[in-house]
């Protein structure tokens, strides 16, 4: 097997060096690596930050052919689209991100980019009436199924002319820079947003090799049961036409394949997470989705963020006092409220803790054009408030919740803090939590909830928390801040080593294996993988080229 590894990213090739195909990539999430702004100086462009970004990016930069579909997000972008007449754009991704012309050399790493702008009534259908909040409530089980969801007319409408229409014009433009490599390609789609697009490249792009990772959680057949039929078994079927639909967590995956067996009668292996359809196998898989040890380590060391730790330390933690704290956008799933209530109950039960400890929440505003969102963070400042009121000791509040976007002041948070409290309803994995085992210097304590996915790697070194049970993560909170020195070492300890060996690349690299394994084996092969001795010969892809080096632009 021929790998998808060039000089510079062979931190991608699996041991053995049987990581990848030797096909070219293309990429599909809904938020871009690169957007484009305007301001006084000209056209800007800035980098997506986080895990996901950085590790697919790292792959996509070194490959020559990737190129990355996602949707144009800003006035800027679209301009950039129709100056590109739809096409895809070469962006210089070093330390100043700019387009390069076409007749421009360029030093550093490069990526390819194709914007997808689409007309606003469509694109609203399809994010803020389908995708959010219907697919993301039904995906984490936030309905209370006595009033909601109400599924009308225009959730109907709104499937038809927003999510079918939205995701037949992402398959086109990922069909479309597939057909340009020949039409053979390894396609990665991402997320909710994109469901139906794998089954319509597959039919104008029978030789690519697709896979879809799901990053939030994927529920058993009762609970997709909430959507009518004409919605769910589209999905399902879309999802269906990859060759690998990967999971945050082994629950996951085996949910998804209960919703092939039970709503779609698909034959399945719940063992194998395998489903047969039209005479091919599709392989279920789980990737737990990590951080970048690396570039944690960095931000945690620099200046800012020591600043940010030491006064957070004054602040907080002077005379013995203990910090709890939570990070988190404000969405409903999250369950900021329920965790407010569960501290306000820590401290009627345990008196003696008022004025000793304290609870920092660092909440990003999240989706505040979402009615459910903006009265989620209504009722979160009234928990606060009443909370606050009946513990305030000698002047100091117990609460300190600040509606900052600042990932420096989280991280400096991680690093002092004495318990993290993570309380989602469901995750698909939690990144904070990972995040905050990486970079805590005080052997703080996880208190995590049964229903993030990260609880299926971590359960072993962390307090577990039932997220609808306000008396029992008041109880875990109070054995968090009581815990002996040595517990807490052992556990912290034991957890970091996990995330530090498992960390994006990791889940990364898992995912390049088992797609190089579906080539080799010869995918079209059903019900099961063919007989040894029997493989499909392996796709050949175009020639991976080290990009050479030019000098920059101007
Ligand atoms: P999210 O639901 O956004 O991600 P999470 O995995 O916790 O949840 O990631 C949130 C990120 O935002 C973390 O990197 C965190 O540090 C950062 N963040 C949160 N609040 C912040 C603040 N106030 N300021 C700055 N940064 C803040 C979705 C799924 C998750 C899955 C990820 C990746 O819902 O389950 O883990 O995708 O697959």
């Amino acid at each position: 097997m021929a790998e998808i590894v060039t000089e510079s990213n062979s931190e991608f090739a699996a041991p053995g060096g049987a990581a990848a195909t030797e096909l070219p990539l293309v990429l599909l999430s809904h938020r871009g690596p690169i957007t484009f702004d305007w301001d006084e100086s000209g056209r800007t462009a800035s980098r997506g930050s986080g895990g996901l970004v950085t590790a697919l990016m790292g792959l996509a930069e070194h490959l020559a052919d990737a190129v990355w579909v996602c949707a144009a997000s800003s006035d800027e972008d679209r301009v950039v689209v129709g100056e590109a007449g739809g096409r895809s754009v070469l962006v210089a991704t070093g330390a100043e991100p700019a387009i390069v012309a076409g007749d421009d050399s360029v030093e550093g790493s490069t990526l390819r980019i194709k914007m997808v702008a689409v007309e606003p009534a469509a694109h609203d259908a399809f994010y803020a009436v389908i995708s959010n909040p219907l697919l993301w409530f039904v995906q984490h089980s936030l309905y209370g199924l006595a009033e909601s969801p109400v599924i009308t007319q225009v959730e109907h409408a709104a499937f038809d002319d927003g999510y079918v229409a939205v995701n037949r014009l992402f398959a086109d433009a990922v069909a479309d820079e597939v057909e340009a490599r020949g039409g053979k390609a390894l396609v990665m789609l991402h997320d909710y947003h994109f469901y139906l697009v794998a089954e319509q490249v597959r039919r104008r792009c029978p030789h690519a090799l697709l896979s879809h990772f799901v990053h939030i959680p994927w529920p058993g057949p009762d609970t997709w049961l909430t959507l009518p039929p004409t919605m769910r078994d589209p999905l399902l079927r879309g999802l269906l036409g990859n060759d690998v639909v990967g999971f945050q967590t082994l629950g996951f995956a085996r949910n998804f394949v209960r919703c092939c067996q039970d709503l779609l009668d698909l034959p399945a292996d719940l063992d194998a997470l395998t489903v047969s359809v039209d005479g091919r196998t599709v392989q279920v898989r789980h990737y737990p989705i990590s951080v970048d040890p690396a570039a944690l380590d960095r931000i945690a060391a620099a200046p800012v963020t020591q600043e940010y730790a030491a006064d957070l330390a004054g602040a907080f933690q002077s005379d013995g006092r203990q910090l709890i704290l939570r990070v988190d956008r404000t969405d409903p799933s999250k369950n900021v409220v329920r965790g407010f209530l569960a501290f306000g109950t820590l401290l009627d039960n345990h008196p003696e803790l008022v004025g000793k400890v304290s609870f920092l929440a660092l909440l990003q505003p999240s989706r505040t054009d979402v009615p459910e969102y903006f009265d989620y963070i209504a009722h979160i400042g009234a928990v606060v408030a009443e909370v606050n009121a009946r513990h305030t000791n000698e002047g100091r509040q117990p609460i300190d919740m600040r509606m900052v976007e600042d990932y420096a002041l989280v991280v400096a948070a991680y690093s002092v803090c004495d318990v993290v409290m993570v309380n989602p309803v469901a995750d698909g994995m939690n990144l904070v939590a990972k995040e905050f085992l990486l970079v805590n210097s005080r052997d703080g304590v996880l208190a995590l909830s049964e229903t993030a996915g990260a609880y299926e790697e971590l359960r072993e070194h962390v307090l577990a928390l039932h997220p609808f049970d306000v008396a029992q993560m008041a109880e875990a909170l109070y054995e968090a801040l009581t815990m002996d020195a040595d517990q807490r070492r052992e556990q912290r300890v034991a957890a970091a080593a996990h995330v530090r060996t498992h960390d994006v690349r990791a889940w990364l690299t898992a995912q390049l294996e088992d797609l190089a394994a579906v080539q080799r084996l010869g995918r079209r092969e059903a019900p099961a993988a063919p007989a040894a001795g029997a493989p499909l010969p392996p796709l050949e892809g175009a020639k991976h080229r080290r990009r050479t080096a030019a000098r920059p632009r101007g």
